[in-house]
């Protein structure tokens, strides 16, 4: 049976994250092209006092709105078929799916008032939205049940989980359940910084109840969560990567321990490192954001094993299907099927964009990257191709399996994981260069001149000055975005009689969780873990912090 006849109130979850999540990458990837060509001076449709009511519908409905229902659509599928269980409660399953969805349309409300003057709110914050910028009550608010959703969505699977385990009392969690219910943990841990920072502050503060806030503790709450949120949208990748790319691949899973070991590692360190992203704020001790940095870069560690892991996986399933030679191998691979060349791509493409998180983490150097452009080249390689190239390739996998209906449009689909690397190529590349060159993030009309001789020399020739590169690569991106739409509503909306079989079934991997110790499966030790290395990263500057005032807002400074 497949998994839509089995489970057809899971499939239909499924598939409304999947169509909600497909919604915002459109709305969003669309204001990326306007933003970029605006930007670049190549097409400017919008006035530049708009630019930030479009990059923050950008950044919000990408980085929040599309990946997190993604994660809601895919931790669903994974938990239902891998502990081949129904969730416990519908009722409450339709809860959290209504307060995600809710809390996304008044959110997107509050930023579309932005491009009508006549309209009494806005929310031009950007995806960051920490003060001082404040956006109107209702935003806050939509963020709230936003948050509030997906904290019930972990209780769901937490819920189907508990049941299993009081069926299996000695089994090992079965790897897709553990990675699901780690993430999920890791996000309770870090959304804690969000909620204080929202609840306690923004919310009040834009209601008028509380005159001011102090902006560098409520940027230091955002931080807290602004680090282990990339891992919300990067381990549903990985959830990919080491759970269904080795089966796409032809071969097995090198190692189940690995993957255990990887994620826990997320969750022990994601949180306490946060100051990577406040090197240049005054009033955080300077040994606190030495702490953060020598976390970051242990941070490494798991992602580093990911390559070897997963690679590994891939060169099993092609030597298997008769690979040989040192890469040769990789020729073996199917790289005419979707959902793995987007995969193995947006994997391919992860490593630059890890090495340029890299040059980020490095305390010093990154006085030369910060607020550049740079850092919008790193996040376009990481959550715009590691976790966005990875959602849409499974896509192609997954959404037949809880549609029932045969993929559509199979030659777009082959062609769109390539389309989008070539265009992510050409802008991720343009944007880390022009950030080196000075050029500036979130401005509406950036002094190309100070980058007039970055061009991108290929064996192919010079490709000119790096606004073409980032228009050309924008169109691109955007084009690909089309086209996985096409596939998707098609395969949707196509009659068909009866439902098709999809093996949506994952083979055993190679080392298997008898090979690791059980304690991996003992969350209890792992979350403890964690909440004492927040203690020791977040404890001492928050406490001074709040000595220095910073939560009686509003109250004259002490005189000096
Ligand atoms: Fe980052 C800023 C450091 C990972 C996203 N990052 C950002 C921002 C975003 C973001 C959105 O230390 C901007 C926030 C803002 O608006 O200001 N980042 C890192 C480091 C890592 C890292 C050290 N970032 C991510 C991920 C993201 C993400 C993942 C989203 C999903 N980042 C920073 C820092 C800043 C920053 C500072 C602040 C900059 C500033 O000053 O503002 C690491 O986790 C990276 C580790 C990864 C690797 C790569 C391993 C390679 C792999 C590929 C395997 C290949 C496969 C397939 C599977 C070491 C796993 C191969 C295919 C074949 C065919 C063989
Ligand atoms: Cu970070």
């Amino acid at each position: 049976m497949t998994f839509v006849e089995e489970y057809p109130f899971e499939a239909k979850v499924v598939r409304v994250c999947f169509a909600i999540s497909f919604a915002a990458l459109g709305i969003g990837g669309f204001m990326g092209m306007v933003q970029a060509l605006h930007r670049t001076g190549v097409l400017r449709v919008m006035d530049s006092t708009d630019y930030y009511t479009v990059l923050t519908s950008h950044g919000v409905l990408l980085a929040l709105v599309f990946t997190v229902f993604f994660l809601a659509g895919i931790f669903t599928w994974g938990v239902t078929r891998s502990l081949d269980r129904p969730l416990p409660n519908p009722a409450a399953t339709k809860a959290w799916i209504a307060l995600m969805t809710v809390g996304t349309l008044f959110a997107t409300v509050a930023i579309l008032g932005g491009f009508v003057d006549s309209i009494p709110f806005s929310a031009d914050v950007l995806f960051t939205f920490y003060a001082p910028l404040q956006a109107h009550p209702i935003f806050y608010i939509g963020l709230s049940m936003f948050l509030l959703g997906t904290w019930l969505a972990g209780l769901d699977w937490i819920q189907t989980f508990r049941a299993w385990r009081a069926d299996n009392p000695d089994e090992r969690v079965p790897l897709q359940t553990f990675m699901a219910i780690v993430t999920m943990l890791m996000w309770y841990i870090a959304t804690l910084g969000l909620a204080i920072e929202v609840l306690v502050f923004l919310l009040p503060w834009s209601l008028g109840l509380i005159p001011e806030v102090d902006p560098l503790l409520t940027r230091t709450l955002f931080w807290y969560f602004g680090h282990p949120v990339v891992y919300f949208w990067l381990m549903p990748a990985y959830f990919v990567w080491y759970t269904i790319l080795p089966k796409l691949s032809g071969g097995r899973l090198f190692s189940d321990p690995l993957a255990r070991v990887v994620f826990l590692l997320f969750l022990v360190l994601s949180t306490p490192v946060g100051f990577h992203h406040q090197y240049l704020d005054p009033g955080i001790p300077t040994g606190f954001k030495f702490v953060a940095m020598t976390n970051t870069m242990f941070l490494l560690l798991p992602s580093l094993l990911t390559a070897f892991t997963v690679v590994a996986s891939m060169e099993y399933g092609a030597r298997k299907n008769g690979g040989t030679g040192y890469f040769g191998w990789l020729r073996t691979l199917p790289w005419d099927d979707p959902a793995f060349a987007g995969a193995a791509l947006a994997g391919l493409m992860f490593a630059g964009g890890g090495f340029s998180g890299m040059v980020n983490a490095g305390f010093n150097i990154n006085y030369l990257v910060h607020n550049t452009l740079w850092v919008p080249g790193h996040f376009h390689l990481t959550v715009g191709t590691a976790s966005a190239l990875t959602f849409m390739a499974v896509s192609y996998w997954l959404w037949p399996q809880v549609t029932g209906k045969r993929l559509q449009h199979r030659r777009l689909a082959t062609a769109q994981p390539y389309v989008w690397f070539v265009g992510m190529t050409l802008m991720s590349n343009a944007m880390h260069r022009g950030g080196l060159a000075g050029l500036p993030r979130r401005t509406a009309e950036p002094e190309w001149n100070v980058a007039q001789d970055v061009v991108f020399d290929t064996p192919f020739g010079t490709i000119p000055e790096i606004q073409i590169q980032i228009a050309v690569g924008a169109t691109a991106l955007f084009v690909g975005l089309v086209m996985f739409l096409i596939v998707m509503t098609g395969t949707w909306l196509v009659e068909q009689k009866g439902t098709i079989e999809v093996d949506g079934t994952i083979p055993a991997p190679l080392s298997g969780p008898s090979d690791s110790p059980r304690l991996l499966d003992d969350f209890r030790i792992w979350v403890a873990l964690a909440v004492v290395l927040v203690a020791i990263a977040y404890g001492f500057p928050l406490y001074s912090l709040v000595a220095d005032g910073a939560f009686a807002p509003g109250v004259p400074p002490a005189p000096t």
